[in-house]
């Protein structure tokens, strides 16, 4: 029988949190076959809530999970976590400049990027989901100086699936019919959905769609602004399809890529498509044995480019920022 694997999950008691736990739980993070144990961090004002989800997991009886455990101790929660799912965040209110936010962000993400620096598995992977996500990534990511750098990365998976929804809803196939869509940069307003690697039933997106004007005023607009039209809509931000592109992130660092596809992962760059190394930024990766990959090689035409600047000129900035309050 396998060791159980040790899933942190912050923020838990939140929205995303109760969407996503059930899955870890039932074995849709990592696979239908490996057990798990639950580290559950929240703040004090969260602990009884995520009792309350606590109790709803045990009453699901899942055979794969073989623990839960809450607290609002970082280093207890991070303690031998291999993977950590930081989700809760310090949200933008009212009035609250980008400085302020980032500054807030910072208070949360250092301290769990020091105590996964002192406390997680040698294997430990991160991905932060919480916002700013990129930015907070590189903050947990600058606390943790004995963990490889790679192991930090932001969800942008959830920009990925919304495009690959947006095109295929365009073109008139099936989501499965749709590969190698590529969200560069920043998870932001400035995000840039790529299609053109993009696949459709195995013929070029761009090429199918052949409509520049849908893809500047529709498609990428739709993409960018999906989360606030949620908002408008559900009256809350999105929650389940949160959870469900982090699942879909872990479990493909975890267990890998298809063959003739990619996917899309906020990660520190290496310097590829011009982008400065060190930023944490979306681009195409491929994944094999747990480990990922920049898609090289990729022509990017001059549409591409000035989005892809765009995006990465602003998270240089929130870097930049973050910088000169101490944080990285
Ligand atoms: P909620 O406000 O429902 O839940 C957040 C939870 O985090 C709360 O229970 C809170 O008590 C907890 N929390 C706050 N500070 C904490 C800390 N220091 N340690 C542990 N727990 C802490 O937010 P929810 O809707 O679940 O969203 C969570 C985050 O995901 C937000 O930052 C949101 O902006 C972000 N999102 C990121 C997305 C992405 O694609 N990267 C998409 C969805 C979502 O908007």
């Amino acid at each position: 029988t396998r060791t159980p694997v040790n899933v942190t999950v912050t923020g838990a008691a939140g929205q995303i949190g109760y969407a996503l736990l059930f899955r870890i739980a039932s074995g849709h993070l990592l696979g239908a076959d490996v057990p798990v144990k639950l580290r559950l961090l929240e703040i004090p004002q969260g602990l009884k809530a995520a009792e309350g989800t606590a109790m709803e997991l045990d009453d699901c009886a899942f055979p794969l999970l073989r623990g839960i455990e809450i607290t609002d101790d970082a280093n207890v929660a991070f303690d031998g976590a291999n993977v950590a799912l930081l989700v809760g965040a310090r949200p933008r209110t009212k009035g609250m400049e980008r400085g302020d936010l980032l500054e807030a962000n910072g208070g949360i993400f250092k301290p769990q990027g020091k105590a996964i620096n002192d406390n997680a598995a040698d294997d430990i992977k991160v991905l932060v989901v919480g916002n700013p996500a990129n930015t907070n990534a590189l903050i947990a990511q600058a606390a943790a100086p004995d963990v490889p750098a790679e192991r930090f990365t932001a969800m942008t998976r959830l920009d990925h699936n919304r495009a690959i929804s947006q095109l295929a809803q365009k073109t008139g196939v099936a989501v499965s019919e749709i590969k190698k869509l590529t969200i560069w940069g920043n998870h932001s307003a400035t995000q840039y959905p790529d299609i053109f690697h993009a696949e459709i039933a195995g013929k070029n997106a761009a090429e199918v769609v052949n409509d520049e004007q849908w893809l500047a005023d529709t498609f990428i607009p739709t993409v960018a602004k999906r989360g606030a039209a949620i908002i408008e809509a559900r009256g809350a931000s999105s929650a389940a399809s949160a959870a469900n592109a982090a699942i879909d992130h872990v479990h493909t660092w975890v267990n890998g890529t298809a063959a003739g596809d990619w996917a899309s992962m906020g990660i520190p760059s290496d310097g590829s498509y011009g982008v400065p190394e060190g930023l944490i930024s979306s681009f195409p990766v491929t994944v094999k044995d747990g480990k990922y990959e920049i898609v090289q090689g990729l022509e990017i035409n001059d549409f591409s480019r000035a989005r892809i600047d765009a995006s990465v000129k602003e998270l240089a900035e929130e870097r930049d920022a973050v910088r000169a309050l101490g944080l990285i």
